[in-house]
């Protein structure tokens, strides 16, 4: 479902409100995915530590959300925006894509969990369809 100019205003208003936040959120995203989604460890077997308290699972959390935040900033063309991350998934990092769906469930649920009275259901809904849109737009080069 493409995104409306609602959802886009929505979603730039509330990133901006948990900027602060963002790098934290991504930590406990990823390492909440890791241990709830065991499956998706398999593509980071390469680190020596996946546990949520993990160093490396922490600095990679803060990663995927700041290119998540950079995708906000490019909200118009998510695909020509994420055209090289898509590349890299795709081709070097080799990731289903059904695994951003999952990244996607597990960031909208600390979404919930850091900022319960500002993530309204009229929040989640434009996050969510921001999330599935980027999730799109990352499987984009999959062909
Ligand atoms: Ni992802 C590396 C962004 C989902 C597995 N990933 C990155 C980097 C960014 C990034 C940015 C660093 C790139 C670089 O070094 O140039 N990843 C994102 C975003 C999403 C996402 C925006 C979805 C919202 N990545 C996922 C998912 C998985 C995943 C769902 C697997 C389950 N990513 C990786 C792996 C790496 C990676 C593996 C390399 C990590 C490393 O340090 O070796």
């Amino acid at each position: 479902m493409s995104l409306t100019g609602k959802d886009k205003t929505v979603v730039k208003a509330f990133w901006e409100k948990i900027a602060a936040k963002v790098p934290e959120m991504g930590a406990e995203a990823l390492g909440r995915m890791l241990t709830s989604y065991p499956q998706t460890k398999t593509y980071f077997a390469h680190w020596s530590d996946l546990s949520p308290d993990s160093p490396q699972v922490k600095k990679h959390g803060a990663t995927i959300m700041a290119a998540i935040g950079d995708a906000v900033g490019k909200i118009d063309d998510l695909s020509g925006g994420l055209a090289k991350l898509s590349e890299l998934h795709a081709f070097k990092l080799r990731v289903d894509p059904a695994n951003f769906k999952i990244l996607a469930h597990n960031i909208i649920l600390v979404m919930a969990m850091y900022f319960p009275g500002d993530f309204t259901p009229e929040i989640h809904v434009s996050v969510d369809k921001f999330l599935q849109n980027l999730a799109l737009a990352l499987s984009e080069r999959y062909r």
